[in-house]
C-alpha cells in the first residue's frame, strides 16, 4: 500500500475553524451605509477598517489584485460561495489562506490583515486549502474483487460526498473524479457492496430523506453512475441503518441488511440480481439499535462467506458476526474498546496486496494517533484472514470538511 504524505498535520486539521475572519460587527453600525454598497452576488473589500472609502468588488477569481494588493482591511462576501483570501498571488495554498463564508444577505462583515494578494471562490470551505476530495491510495496490485470496486479495475475505490452535495469517485491513485454534480445531500443513507442490477458492475444504493425511498444507481463500471431506478417505494426511513452486505442468503447475489428503528430488529432483504429486493426475512430479534456502526466488510474470517462488523455504542467494542447461509453466526470480539473515536467505517475489501479483506476508518476529533490526530485521519486495519485485525496504519490526514465516505 502506498502511504500518502502526512502533510501540514496538526495545524491544518484545525485550520478550518480557526482562520475564518474575525467578525467586527453586524451591518447596523455607522459603517453600514458603505458596507451595504456591496451589490448582491459580489465579494467586496475596503482599505479602511469600517467599509468606508473606495470599494473593491468581484464575483470571479482574481489571481492578482493590482493596486488593491495587500490592502484589504474590511470585507463582506455576498456571493453564494466561500471566498478564499490568499496571502500569495495565483491562489497559492502554501502561504496563508483565510476563508469567508457565503453571506448573500451581506449582514456580516469582517476585518482582514492587509495581506491578501489573490481571491478565489469555491463551493466548500476545505477547498480554500485542499482539493475538493481527500487523498486515497489503494494497492497497485490488482486483487480478486467483487465489491469496493466501482470501476472494475480490481483496486479498492471510495466515494466521497462533499458539503455542497457533490459526489467524487476516488480511484485509488490520489485523484478524484466528479461523478455527481449535486443534490446528493438529499440522501440520508448511501451504501454499496457489489452488483445489485445483475450486470456484474458494482452499484450504489441511496435513501432519499424526504420520501424514504430507496434508489438504485447502477454503476457504469467506470466510477460513474447511471440513471437511478426505484428500489424501495417508501418506508425506508423506518430503518436506523442500512447495510449493503454482499451475499448472505447464499444465492450469490448481493443483499441488503437493515435495522428497524422502532424494534431494533435486523432484517435481511435478499437481492434479486435484477435491481430489486425480495421479501425480507428476520435475522436478528432485537437489540441492534445498540450498534452504531454496521459494515459489510466482506469475508474477514476466511471461510468464503461475507461477514458483518459492528460497533457497540455503549462500549466502543468491535464485533464480528460471521456470515452463515441466510443468517449470522455467534459474534466474536475483534476490538476490545476505543472504537467510538471512529466517524466512519469502510468495507472496501482488500486495500493492501495480500488478498485479504481489510477495514478502513475515518476518525472523529477525539482520535489521537502516532502521526495524525483529530478529525479526518484515515486508518487502515489489515485483515489477517482469520477474523482479526492487525494494527492500524495512518494513511492520510485530509479526510475532513466533507459529508460522508462510502
Ligand atoms: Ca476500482
Ligand atoms: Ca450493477
Ligand atoms: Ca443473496
Ligand atoms: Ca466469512
Amino acid at each position: 500500500m502506498r502511504v500518502s504524505l502526512l502533510r501540514r498535520l496538526a495545524t491544518l486539521a484545525t485550520t478550518l475553524g480557526l482562520t475564518s475572519l474575525g467578525l467586527l460587527g453586524a451591518a447596523t453600525t455607522p459603517a453600514q451605509a458603505a458596507i451595504s454598497d456591496c451589490p448582491a452576488g459580489y465579494f467586496c473589500a475596503w482599505k479602511t477598517d469600517n467599509g468606508t472609502g473606495a470599494m473593491f468588488k468581484t464575483n470571479t477569481n482574481k489571481a492578482t489584485l493590482g493596486t488593491w494588493d495587500n490592502t484589504f482591511q474590511s470585507v463582506v462576501n455576498r456571493t453564494s460561495k466561500y471566498a478564499c483570501l490568499h496571502d500569495d498571488p495565483n491562489y497559492s495554498r502554501t502561504g496563508g489562506v483565510t476563508s469567508w463564508a457565503p453571506d448573500p444577505a451581506g449582514t456580516e462583515w469582517g476585518g482582514s490583515q492587509r495581506t491578501v494578494s489573490s481571491v478565489s471562490f469555491v463551493a466548500t470551505e476545505r477547498e480554500c486549502w485542499f482539493p475538493a476530495y481527500p487523498e486515497w491510495y489503494s494497492s497497485t496490485t490488482p486483487q480478486a474483487a467483487g465489491f469496493g470496486d466501482l470501476n472494475a479495475d480490481r483496486k479498492a475505490d471510495v466515494l466521497v460526498r462533499d458539503k455542497a452535495g457533490r459526489l467524487w469517485f476516488l480511484r485509488g491513485d490520489g485523484t478524484g473524479q466528479l461523478v455527481g454534480s449535486g443534490g446528493w445531500n438529499a440522501m440520508n443513507a448511501l451504501v454499496r457492496h457489489g452488483d445489485f442490477s445483475g450486470d456484474g458492475r458494482e452499484d450504489v444504493i441511496a435513501r432519499e430523506a424526504s420520501t424514504g425511498k430507496l434508489w438504485l444507481y447502477p454503476g457504469a463500471g467506470t466510477g460513474s453512475l447511471g440513471a437511478r431506478k426505484l428500489m424501495g417505494n417508501g418506508g425506508w426511513n423506518a430503518m436506523s441503518r442500512i447495510v449493503a452486505y454482499g451475499d448472505l442468503s447464499g444465492d450469490g447475489r448481493s443483499d441488503v441488511l437493515a435495522v428497524e428503528k422502532a424494534t431494533g430488529k435486523l432484517w435481511l432483504y435478499p437481492g434479486t440480481g435484477s435491481g430489486t429486493l425480495g421479501a425480507r426475512r428476520l435475522i436478528g430479534n432485537g437489540g441492534w439499535n445498540a450498534m452504531n456502526a454496521l459494515v459489510g466488510a466482506g469475508d474477514m474470517n476466511g471461510d468464503g462467506r461475507a461477514d458483518l462488523i459492528v460497533r457497540e455504542a455503549s462500549t466502543g467494542k468491535l464485533w464480528l458476526y460471521p456470515g452463515r447461509a441466510g443468517a449470522l453466526g455467534s459474534r466474536v470480539l475483534i476490538g476490545s474498546g476505543g472504537w467510538n473515536v471512529m466517524d466512519t467505517f469502510l468495507g472496501l475489501g482488500d486495500v493492501g496486496s495480500d488478498g485479504r479483506a481489510d477495514l478502513v476508518t475515518i476518525t472523529k476529533s477525539s482520535y489521537v494517533g502516532e502521526s495524525c490526530r483529530g478529525v479526518g485521519c484515515q486508518l487502515v486495519y489489515q485483515g489477517r484472514g482469520n477474523g482479526t485485525l492487525g494494527s492500524r496504519v495512518e494513511t492520510a490526514n485530509d479526510w475532513f470538511g466533507l459529508n460522508g465516505f462510502f
